[in-house]
């Protein structure tokens, strides 16, 4: 099955909201109709998100606009959170969940990771749920099963079209911000071991159609060995989200 390909750019905690204006009229001065093959996701911090949406022109390019996290509830005393009608009101499509620096930093656990990933789909919002082993895990050989876990925590009790509103990201935690990446045939046989996980927990259709994205210091420069690799279907992008020219680039390569 041909899938979609997606570069979502990750800006994280990263940009005034008078800087993504300039970055993201970047991107979107770089668009151009070979653009529409590829699904083009711009997660700047929720601070940010009203600024975004000033300068894309969605009757002009296919650029969709993310949120970096959300709280499931749709309302409360949260101190601090972001609930999905907030995200919608101000226009997001997609959300990022789970990332590992959430995880880590931020105390998220799978449980919590469920119950985000399945208030989204409710909502009709579109997932990115991010997966990834540490060294330590990698090193003692227990990464597939490691992130295979969290794929099967992240997914529980979803129908067939609720997962085909999420994408996993495949994200080593030892190549987020360290200039390590995996090598590319790391990164084909787990995004092979998740999609046959989410095959089991879910079933053919949705695992044919889950688009799974690698992420973890992916730039222009190695980004054509990933994409190239069967189960990658595009890449959840962080520092090079953060240059115009670059996130660009990766868009031209998916
Ligand atoms: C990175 O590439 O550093 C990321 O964490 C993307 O989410």
């Amino acid at each position: 099955m041909a899938r979609k390909p997606i570069i979502a750019g990750n800006w994280k905690m990263n940009m005034t909201p008078a800087e993504s204006v300039v970055l993201s009229q970047g991107v979107s001065n770089h668009y151009d109709r070979k653009w529409d093959k590829v699904d083009v996701v711009l997660c700047p911090p929720s601070i940010d998100l009203r600024s975004v949406f000033t300068v894309l022109d969605f009757d002009k390019s296919n650029i969709e606009v993310g949120a970096q996290n959300v709280h499931w509830e749709a309302s409360g005393a949260y101190t601090g959170e972001i609930s999905i009608p907030m995200l919608k009101d101000v226009g997001c499509t997609w959300c990022i969940v789970g990332h590992s620096e959430r995880r880590e930093m931020f105390g998220e656990t799978d449980a919590m990771v469920n119950k985000k990933v399945r208030a989204l789909v409710e909502s009709g919002m579109k997932a990115i749920v991010c997966v990834g082993e540490s060294l330590a895990v990698r090193d003692a050989g227990d990464a597939e099963g490691f992130v295979c876990d969290q794929v099967r925590a992240a997914l529980a009790g979803l129908s067939d079209d609720e997962a085909a509103q999420c994408t996993i990201a495949y994200e080593p935690i030892w190549a987020i911000g360290t200039g390590r990446t995996a090598t590319p045939e790391q990164a084909e046989a787990m995004a092979a071991a998740i999609r046959a996980t989410v095959q089991e927990l879910i079933g053919e259709q949705a695992a044919q159609g889950m688009r799974i994205l690698y992420g973890g210091s992916m730039k222009p420069a190695n980004a054509e060995a990933f994409l190239a690799c069967e189960n990658v279907d595009g890449g959840l992008i962080g520092g090079a989200a953060l240059k115009a020219d670059d996130f660009a680039a990766l868009v031209a390569a998916a």
